[in-house]
């Protein structure tokens, strides 16, 4: 796989090693992540980490923001009840906001993508609010995921990939999982 260029990432990071690679499916909500991270789990045998739901089971939040009708997220909280989940390796981790993470736990960053025809439905039939539609689909006529993706991680390991269609999906977890064997077959242990 390759990536569009345009990172302002300036570092080596050495990321700690692990026999499985990390993977971080990102986007705006509605393009997918959480269906084809439930792919990529079961192609894989990765374990998904939904942080939207950890965010609400463990409450790693401070309240609720009403306005947008989502969760406030406590960072520190969230950072701190992942890091061991990270450190072995093997995880699918699936949100909409990519920059709070630290940049060693991800070997690839996958930033899904939707056109605005397709997404305003989807957003719609989930049932939000005007605003909160609004919101979401500047977000992603902007960009902002994959912008914040390319300032925060490696150039080479962030990879743009359109959701539109189930074909799309399918081909997109083909494609991931080609790239894991790759990756083990690369990080193997002497
Ligand atoms: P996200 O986790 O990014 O918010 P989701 O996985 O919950 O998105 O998907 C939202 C809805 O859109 C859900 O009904 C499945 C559908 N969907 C997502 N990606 C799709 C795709 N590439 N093709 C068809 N439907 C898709």
């Amino acid at each position: 796989m390759d990536s569009d260029s345009g990172s302002d990432y300036e570092g080596e990071v050495p990321h700690f090693p692990r026999d499985l690679p990390n993977i971080l499916i990102t986007g705006t909500p509605g393009t997918g992540k959480t269906t084809t991270s439930e792919m990529v789990a079961e192609a894989t045998g990765l374990t998904h980490i939904n942080v939207g739901d950890l965010v609400k089971a463990k409450s790693l939040h401070e309240g609720l923001d009403t306005e947008y009708d989502s969760y406030i997220l406590d960072e520190d909280k969230l950072i701190d009840e992942m890091e061991e989940m990270m450190k072995s390796g093997g995880k699918v981790v699936d949100f909409h906001t990519c920059e709070i993470f630290p940049e060693r736990w991800f070997d690839l960053v996958i930033v899904l993508r939707t056109d605005n025809n397709v997404l305003y439905p989807r957003l719609e039939s989930r049932g939000y609010n005007a605003k909160k539609i609004n919101e979401n689909m500047e977000c992603e006529i902007m960009q902002v995921v994959l912008e914040d993706a390319r300032e925060s991680y490696a150039e080479q390991i962030v990879i743009e990939l359109q959701s539109n269609s189930i074909d799309q999906m399918e081909e997109n977890v083909s494609r991931i999982k080609a790239w894991m064997d790759n990756w083990i077959a690369n990080n193997k242990k002497e």
